[in-house]
């Protein structure tokens, strides 16, 4: 009986809401696979940080009912904390919502033909969860608040907790080879040479919190927009899975947007105070200890360009056999007024054409890559135009601006050209001699790396960010976020 409440079982050593304590197979599966997660966690985790006492959130129910909440707060050592396995209710009338197998009842059990590729899609996605907290493993070390690094910490254990969710549909769906996936996903490792993680982005570092911040509001908003169109799955324990996820996701987008945000209201703050009015003369603005604008800029260039590729080609038969089969729907599929099959249907593509772009036409079908691509875009558009307001209400003349779609890509149908960020294509050696001033070069690295000193007081901030003006759950100003160990 898999019959599913909303509150999650945690007198088990496996915190959930799918009955695991009546389903044996799989209890003992995921309890095989728990000491080497925990493994992982200490080896490639937050480095520094495992003894510590972390203020964090852990879900105890997967929705909000009256006054319950669906978290709680507590201090908690992060090697401790309660991963569990959580799907969001079950609707037994729920329909398939899109593909050529539209309207018929959502999939309890894994599809025989579609096996392979929901497989796929679901390492996928298992891939890109550790592969993140790897990246930011040192980042503790160089925090400007106690705030920002209970911040990291919270955004990494959930990370942690979505790499569960997908452990458990690969343990509970697919059998031996299930679990052979569930054990590569604590084998390869961001960056690495001989077993690296799949997608791009993911092997890249994130150095700095500038970085950090840049991930969580582009990488995770990928994250984000392809947990959307999973959770439009035919497929419905992964729809579940992904709805629950996204109620945590809401929270690594807000790191992320606020706190860029408050690197450049602290910017701004110092330019006023000091009386610079120019933007743009790095040397004076970086003179005050804060990151100039136009670093920031380079910086947006780089997470955004990165980011974009996570999206797959523009033109994919894959995600066209993903949408047909039903396994991978639209953003907010279910909020679109159309056929759901995309029998005629086209979806325009910039291509350049005679030094300017023209809009081609393809088969929607082949181009929900780049659907999903622009939805996204149209996503960090909103929150840009935050950063912007910030800027313009200290009264800064400087505008940050998301790039061209065909800047600095490595994936899809601009992969070959070179594209500045107005969206000029230049020879390839005018693009590699200019590259400095669009990405950031070794000296803005160093730059920002000489800005990266620890400030671990409570109520204290480094230099170059403001304070934050919203608190998680209500708590003063001088609270203290993580009560670090003794060394
Ligand atoms: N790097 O037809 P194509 C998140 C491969 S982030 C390397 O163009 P497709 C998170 C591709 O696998 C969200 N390889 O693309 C964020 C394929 O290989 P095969 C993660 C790449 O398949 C922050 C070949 O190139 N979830 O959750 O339509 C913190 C041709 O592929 C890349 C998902 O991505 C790349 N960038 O779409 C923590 C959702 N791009 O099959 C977490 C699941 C493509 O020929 N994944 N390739 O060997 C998918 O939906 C699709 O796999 C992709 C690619 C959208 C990634
Ligand atoms: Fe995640
Ligand atoms: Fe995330």
């Amino acid at each position: 009986m898999t019959t599913l409440d909303s509150t999650v079982d945690y007198d088990v050593l496996i915190p959930n809401n799918v009955a695991l304590a009546s389903d044996a197979r799989v209890r003992r599966g995921l309890e095989r696979w728990h000491p080497g997660y925990i493994d992982w966690w200490m080896d490639m985790g937050p480095d520094g940080f495992q003894t510590s006492d972390v203020y964090l959130r852990t879900a105890v129910r997967v929705e909000s009912k009256g006054a319950d909440k669906w978290a709680v707060f507590d201090y908690v050592k992060m090697p401790d904390y309660r991963w569990g396995i959580l799907l969001a209710p079950q609707d037994p009338d729920r329909k398939i919502p899109f593909g050529r197998h539209v309207g018929e009842p959502a999939w309890q059990e894994v599809p025989g033909e579609y096996r392979a590729m929901l497989r796929r899609l679901i390492v996928i996605q298992g891939d890109t969860e550790p592969a993140s907290v790897e990246q930011q493993r040192f980042l503790g070390k160089t925090a400007p608040s106690l705030y920002d690094m209970r911040n990291l910490f919270q955004v990494n254990v959930e990370e942690g907790r979505h790499l569960w969710a997908m452990v458990y549909l690969l343990q509970k769906y697919f059998g031996r080879d299930g679990r052979e996936e569930a054990g590569e996903l604590l084998r390869r490792r961001s960056g690495s040479d001989d077993a690296p993680r799949m997608l791009g982005a993911f092997n890249e570092e994130t150095p700095d919190w500038l970085s950090f911040f840049l991930f969580t509001f582009f990488t995770d908003r990928d994250g984000r927009m392809q947990l959307e169109s999973l959770a439009q799955s035919g497929f419905d324990p992964l729809s579940r899975t992904c709805r629950f996820m996204l109620t945590e996701e809401a929270f690594h987008m807000f790191v992320g947007e606020t706190g860029v945000t408050r690197i450049v209201q602290r910017t701004c703050e110092a330019m006023r105070e000091a009386g610079i009015d120019d933007p743009t003369d790095v040397e004076a603005v970086r003179a005050l200890g804060v990151i100039d604008l136009p670093t920031i800029q380079k910086k947006v260039n780089l997470h955004y360009s990165l980011t974009l590729d996570l999206f797959g080609s523009e033109l994919s038969t894959n995600s066209a056999n993903f949408f047909n089969a039903g396994l991978k729907g639209r953003f907010r599929e279910h909020r679109l007024d159309d056929d759901h099959r995309l029998h005629k249907a086209t979806y325009g593509i910039p291509e350049p054409s005679n030094g300017a772009w023209k809009t081609v036409e393809h088969p929607a079908l082949n181009a929900l890559n780049a659907r999903l691509r622009d939805d996204f875009t149209g996503d960090c558009s909103l929150g840009v135009g935050r950063w912007n307001k910030t800027i313009r209400q200290a009264g800064v003349d400087f505008e940050i601006t998301l790039p061209h779609v065909a800047f600095h890509r490595q994936i899809g149908v601009y992969r070959d050209l070179h594209a500045t960020p107005d969206g000029e294509i230049v020879p390839e050696d005018e693009w590699t001699r200019r590259r400095h001033e669009w990405l950031p070069d070794d000296g803005d690295r160093a730059f920002i790396e000489s800005l990266m000193n620890p400030e671990f007081r409570p109520g204290h901030y480094a230099s170059w960010i403001a304070e934050p003006r919203i608190r998680i759950n209500h708590k003063p100003g001088d609270f203290e976020w993580v009560k670090l160990a003794e060394a």
